[in-house]
């Protein structure tokens, strides 16, 4: 494949703040991709490379839009055929582990953009899935519907409240399902709560004013009644529990609590509501106690690692007995081909895997793509609202006009 023009800019992501985006043009076609951006991000996830300087609050990114003009006159000199190959270019590029050199968003906005060259007209997922020797297959979306943490601004310490359609046939279904219980969800919260509360935070789940998990669960499982769903729909959580650990406890509901005390909390919860799936339910240095609620909850709920392993295969081979899924996130790692030896090295675990989107996002789907071409059967995209979220499920939903099927829920083993 010859690129043979390279066009960096500073576009806005869903926050308002700048983030990278990357044109290739390949046999006069133009080819586009832009980076997301986390708020609760890991501590190990590869460096995002912003300019510190006034503009913007300091969150610019014109040092990626130098590197990406330094790294063009290369690229354009060379001819690629893969994807690894390219990846393995910029990799040697950067030459550090945590590609602080580049900065990962550089490197992903232009390993995106070369994927879809290399697709060329031929579909993304399509193009993707062969590489990948994979028959695609349509993931389940895990539709965060009500916000909390750091992404809502409210008394909640969990941060997503998510449903998941798991009865559904086909992503259509799985679509009306997750809207017609936030639309609920939002009516019975203005109706409580007032106007206000069907106001939504960062990923488009609404963030009324309440004070505790159970009250949430609570509010959404009433939606989730109210629309007949109950034996087709269950729920999940990301705890994004780091944002809310303070020196060895814990501070959820109201109360400080200890690691042990918060693991019966989750049990207690998964006793009385029917969650699937628990994401970073500790600190993400808690390996052991992430280990333990893993086991207890074996053949109940998957237990998926997100700051704990960051989509890195060295900290996924460390996390082996902590977790029973990973949440693949493309810029935690910076390459695509670098999320797909994550992916592969959590599947030879045994492990699920859920492709997710981050908090500030851009209208750019790859995301959907991906999760479709790795046939893993999950994605975490948000609300079924705000355009760079309906973005992710509108894709989708082209993708099914070719015949892909949607893939099942199953418990890891
Ligand atoms: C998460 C994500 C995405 P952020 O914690 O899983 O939902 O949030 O992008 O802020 O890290
Ligand atoms: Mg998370």
């Amino acid at each position: 494949m010859k690129i043979t023009a390279i066009t960096p800019r500073q576009i806005l992501d869903s926050r308002g703040n700048p983030t990278l985006e990357v044109d290739f043009s390949v046999q006069n076609q133009v080819y586009r991709a832009a980076v997301p951006s986390g708020a609760s991000t890991g501590t190990h996830e590869a460096v995002e490379l912003r300019d510190g300087k006034p503009a913007y609050h300091g969150k610019g990114v014109q040092k990626t839009i130098a590197h990406v003009k330094k790294l063009a006159k290369k690229i354009k000199a060379k001819t690629f055929t893969t994807q690894n190959q390219f990846d393995g270019f910029l990799l040697q590029q950067d030459g550090t582990p945590t590609k602080k050199k580049l900065g990962a968003n550089t490197l992903l906005a232009l390993s995106l953009a070369f994927a879809r060259g290399h697709a060329g007209k031929k579909r993304l997922y399509a193009d993707l899935a062969e590489a990948l020797k994979k028959t695609p297959r349509l993931p389940l979306p895990f539709a965060n519907v009500l916000n909390g943490g750091r992404h809502a601004g409210t008394p909640l310490k969990i941060q997503e409240f998510m449903v998941v359609p798991v009865g559904a046939k086909t992503f259509s279904e799985a679509t009306q399902m997750v809207s017609e219980v936030y639309h609920s969800l939002k009516k019975d919260a203005v109706q409580k709560f007032g106007a206000s509360a069907g106001n939504v935070g960062d990923e488009g789940g609404i963030a009324p004013p309440l004070q505790n998990t159970r009250q949430a669960l609570d509010l959404i499982w009433r939606a989730v009644e109210e629309n007949g769903y109950s034996q087709k729909m269950a729920l999940a959580l990301d705890c994004a529990a780091s944002e809310f650990y303070e020196r060895g406890t814990y501070y959820v509901d109201g109360k400080h609590i200890t690691p042990a005390e918060l693991t019966q909390y989750y049990l207690d919860l998964h006793g009385q509501y029917r969650f699937i799936s628990l994401e970073d339910p500790f600190h993400e240095e808690s390996f052991t106690e992430f280990g333990v609620l893993t086991r207890l909850l074996r053949g109940k709920a998957q237990v998926v690692g997100d700051d704990l392993t960051v989509t890195n295969p060295r900290r996924i081979l460390q996390a082996k007995k902590s977790c029973s899924a990973l949440l693949l996130k493309v810029n935690q790692i910076g390459t695509l081909s670098e999320s797909f030896a994550a992916a592969k090295t959590a599947e030879s675990l045994g492990w699920n895997v859920m492709v997710s989107h981050r908090s500030g996002e851009t209208e750019d789907a790859f995301i959907s793509d991906l999760a479709t071409a790795l046939a893993c059967g999950q994605i975490k995209l948000g609300a079924p609202a705000r355009g760079e979220r309906t973005a992710k499920y509108n894709q989708l939903l082209r993708i099914e006009e070719d015949g892909v099927k949607l893939k099942l829920f199953s418990l890891p083993h």
